[in-house]
């Protein structure tokens, strides 16, 4: 009983995973992206690295994630004749948003464009050209990242997320987290979406499953 009681507490505080989303150059007007998000200015990303180290010096565990495709990747619309950017078509019965060529691995505008330190690891995503991944966690095929394994690996159970795109990659890594039983808050200002009426509908279908909507980081 005396040492149940002692190892209870001295057990470490349970640490909070931050999920940096995609925050990289081809999806940003400040580096003016192939696939630039409205409002992702210098400003922005400032904010979002001041909020990434602040939360790292609180103790947070920093993850990022990193599109990182292919050049045939499926997600292009360049790789399928007579498609234009934005086009949604069917393929094996799921659904593909037709991008422009973007996050072409080893490319310059595929950088995370944080410092890289920060980071415990960045999980790149996407890799395989016969399948997109909104997802940090896994891919249109189902293939998992390690980032779940390495959430665990470290005993969190609580995750923040924000980045880049609301309505895409954030919302799928959100989604994915909570349903992996993770407690999820996202925190909108530090988020910025492909449209707006994706991106509402985004932040509501992701409060209908659990996750707590922060207007902004209070650390
Ligand atoms: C994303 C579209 C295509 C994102 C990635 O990071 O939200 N969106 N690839
Ligand atoms: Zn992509």
């Amino acid at each position: 009983m005396k040492n149940q009681s002692y190892s209870h507490s001295v057990r470490a505080k349970p640490k909070i995973g931050v999920i940096v989303v995609d925050i990289q150059g081809d999806f940003t007007t400040w580096k003016k992206g192939s696939l630039a998000v409205e409002g992702t200015d210098k400003a922005f990303i400032d904010k979002v690295k001041k909020a990434t180290a602040a939360l790292k010096k609180k103790g947070c565990v920093m993850f990022a994630t990193q599109d990182w495709h292919p050049a045939d990747h499926i997600s292009f619309f360049t790789n399928h004749s007579g498609k234009k950017a934005f086009e949604v078509i069917q393929i094996d019965g799921r659904t593909q948003v037709l991008w422009p060529p973007h996050c072409v691995q080893n490319t310059q505008n595929a950088k995370v464009l944080l410092d890289n330190k920060l980071f415990k690891a960045i999980v790149k995503k996407g890799k395989d050209r016969r399948f997109d991944s909104y997802s940090g966690f896994q891919d249109d095929g189902g293939a998992k990242t390690e980032l779940d394994s390495l959430l665990k690996k470290q005993g969190i159970k609580e995750v923040i997320v924000y980045g880049i795109a609301a309505d895409y990659c954030v919302k799928a890594t959100a989604m994915d987290a909570v349903a992996a039983g993770y407690k999820v808050t996202v925190i909108e200002d530090l988020c910025k979406g492909v449209a707006p009426d994706t991106t509402a509908k985004a932040l509501q279908e992701m409060k209908d499953k659990g996750i707590k909507i922060e207007r902004e980081l209070k650390i």
